[in-house]
């Protein structure tokens, strides 16, 4: 079953580029700049990844996306993120990226998006994997600054595909965010946005309702709402579901109470991500053994998950 959910064709829908960051690479990285790091090796490194909710994880994450300073290292990053793609059957990807969390560190965002969109590019023309990039905002900082972000990267409207929204979601909803997406969407931009992972069913509607999202990223607790259910399979909205992620942040006890096959065989447009493969131990394939193995997942549920995952792209 596992070389055959391996083999299966997929497009990863929900991943953080800056959570792909691994931890060798992320020592290279900060050998290679000169940046002091708080763990004396990557074994300590791999000892933190241990968090009590989204907030704790966050923080690491924040803090192991300081070592990436040049274009070459976001080059390096998301070429590794890349082969991991080809190597496990992902033949398209739409990665976020944040560049609030590296312009107020003084990163420059031309050498952002140009060492990624040079290795999207290479990803596309060497390995054979199409991708779109999607610009993240960050929640947890006041909208005029998300404004400030996609004000910044408009010279460069054709490096991304649509804007997302993430980081800490409770004490955030969508609707602090409306205007930004309203200027998004006036600029001809998607919009895709993190809700219903830690935040409740309303952070859900409010993304729909104001934020006029295609997608939602996470959404697992629109279970707890029938009529938002019923809204997300009528009009076939995608989830981009995390599993691995959402048993290490504990959004669920383990992965056999995971609701993510309920979800399916009820009919919304769920799909597998890997959210930030580096920190939640492993990628798409890894989501999909971890189906297999704790919730039982069949051949035709895995076809229709990675078929959702196909259909479900921005970029086509
Ligand atoms: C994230 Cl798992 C998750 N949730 C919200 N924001 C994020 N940024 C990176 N990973
Ligand atoms: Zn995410």
């Amino acid at each position: 079953m596992h070389d055959w959910l391996n083999a299966l064709p997929k497009a990863e829908l929900h991943l953080h580029l800056e959570g792909s960051l691994e931890p060798e690479l992320l020592f290279q990285l900060a050998q290679r700049n000169g940046v002091a790091l708080p763990w004396p090796d990557i074994d300590a490194l791999r000892g933190a990844y241990d968090y009590g909710n989204l907030q704790e994880f966050l923080d690491l994450y924040y803090r192991g996306a300081d070592v990436l300073r040049t274009a070459q290292d976001f080059y390096d990053l998301t070429w590794a993120y890349l082969l991991k793609c080809r190597e496990q059957n992902v033949i398209h990807t739409e990665p976020f990226f944040d560049p609030q969390t590296h312009t107020d560190r003084g990163v420059p965002l031309e050498a952002v998006l140009e060492g990624i969109g040079q290795a999207l590019a290479d990803g596309r023309s060497k390995l054979g994997v199409s991708s779109g990039l999607i610009l993240s905002f960050l929640r947890h900082l006041p909208e005029e600054q998300a404004m400030r972000a996609l004000e910044a990267a408009l010279p460069y409207r054709d490096a991304f595909i649509a804007v997302g929204l993430d980081s800490s979601e409770k004490g955030y909803p969508p609707r602090l965010f409306q205007r930004v997406f309203d200027r998004a969407r006036a600029e001809g931009l998607p919009a895709v946005a993190h809700a219903g992972e830690e935040g409740p069913p309303e952070y859900i509607w409010e993304a729909l309702d104001l934020l006029k999202v295609l997608r939602i990223d996470h959404g697992v607790r629109a279970a707890e709402d029938p009529r938002l259910i019923a809204r997300l399979i009528d009009e076939q909205i995608p989830l981009t579901v995390c599993p691995l992620s959402n048993i290490r942040l504990r959004v669920f006890e383990h992965m056999r109470h995971h609701n993510i096959l309920s979800l399916l065989d009820a009919g919304v447009k769920v799909t597998v991500n890997s959210d930030d493969p580096a920190y939640f131990g492993g990628y798409v394939n890894e989501n999909f053994h971890a189906l297999y193995e704790h919730l039982g997942m069949s051949r035709e549920q895995a076809q229709a998950l990675a078929d959702n995952s196909l259909d479900a792209r921005i970029a086509k």
